[in-house]
C-alpha cells in the first residue's frame, strides 16, 4: 500500500514505481581516486579556477538531506536520505564572482545540467556521496552526484566533474534536447514548448526578442 502522507508529496502526474529505478544516458563510469578531480570554474570570484583532487574533496563538511526525488519519465523516489557537502559549503570554499546568475553542472562524458544561481543556493542543493547511509553505488553516481531535490531529476548530475559559475545562462544536455530550462515539478516544468520568456535563454542568439 502507498503511504499516503507520500502520495500528498507526489507533485501532479508523478507516481511511486515499485523497485527504485536507475536511469541515465550512457554508460556508468569508473572512479580513480588518483585521476579524479572537482573543478570550479568560469566567472569565480579569484577570477582562478578551483581543483579539488578526491583528498580535499572528502575533507569538506557534510550535512544530511531528506528528499524526495522526481524523474520526468514521471516516477518518483522518494524519502532518500542524501549525505554529502552542501552547495553553501561549497560556494564558500570557491566562491563566485558577483553578477553570477546561473550554474552548469558538469558530469562525467560530458553530461551538463543548467540550473539558475537561485536553485544551486538552496539550503537542500547538495553533492552527496551517501544515499541512505551507504556510500553511492556505482550506478547512482559513485563518488559524487549532485541532488537538487527540489527540480526534475535529470538536474541532479551523477558522477559530477565540475560546476561552472555563469554570467549569462546556457542550455544543459536535456535543456538542449526540448527539456524545460527550469524543470520545477509542482509546475510541471516538462518540456521546452512550455517555457516562457523569462525561463530560459533565446534558441535563436542573445539580441533575438521573442
Ligand atoms: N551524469 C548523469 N547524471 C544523470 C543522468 C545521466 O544520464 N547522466 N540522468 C539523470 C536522470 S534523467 C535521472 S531521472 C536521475 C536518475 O537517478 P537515479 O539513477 O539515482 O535514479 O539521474 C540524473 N543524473
Ligand atoms: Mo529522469
Amino acid at each position: 500500500m502507498p503511504d499516503p502522507s507520500e502520495e500528498d508529496r507526489l507533485p501532479p502526474g508523478q507516481h511511486v514505481p515499485r523497485g527504485r529505478p536507475v536511469i541515465h544516458y550512457g554508460r556508468v563510469p569508473q572512479f580513480r581516486p588518483e585521476r579524479w578531480s572537482f573543478l570550479v570554474f568560469g566567472a569565480t570570484a579569484s577570477g582562478e579556477e578551483a581543483r579539488f583532487g578526491w583528498p580535499e574533496f572528502s575533507a569538506l563538511p557534510r550535512v544530511t538531506v531528506l528528499a524526495d526525488f522526481h524523474c520526468v519519465t514521471k516516477f518518483s523516489l522518494m524519502g532518500n536520505e542524501w549525505r554529502g557537502v552542501s552547495a553553501a559549503t561549497l560556494m564558500r570554499a570557491a566562491p563566485p564572482a558577483e553578477g553570477v546568475r546561473h550554474v552548469m553542472i558538469w558530469g562525467e562524458y560530458g553530461y551538463s545540467a543548467n540550473i539558475r544561481m537561485s536553485d544551486f543556493a538552496r539550503d537542500s542543493t547538495l553533492f552527496a556521496t551517501e544515499l541512505d547511509e551507504k556510500p553511492l553505488s556505482p550506478e547512482r553516481g559513485h563518488p559524487v552526484r549532485v541532488v537538487v531535490p527540489h527540480l526534475y531529476a535529470w538536474k541532479s548530475v551523477k558522477w559530477v566533474r565540475a560546476v561552472e559559475y555563469m554570467i549569462d545562462d546556457r542550455r544543459g544536455f536535456w535543456e538542449e534536447r526540448g527539456y524545460h530550462n527550469v524543470g520545477d515539478p509542482w509546475r510541471e516544468q516538462r518540456y521546452s514548448y512550455q517555457e516562457d520568456a523569462d525561463d530560459g535563454p533565446s534558441w535563436f542568439g542573445p539580441d533575438h526578442v521573442t
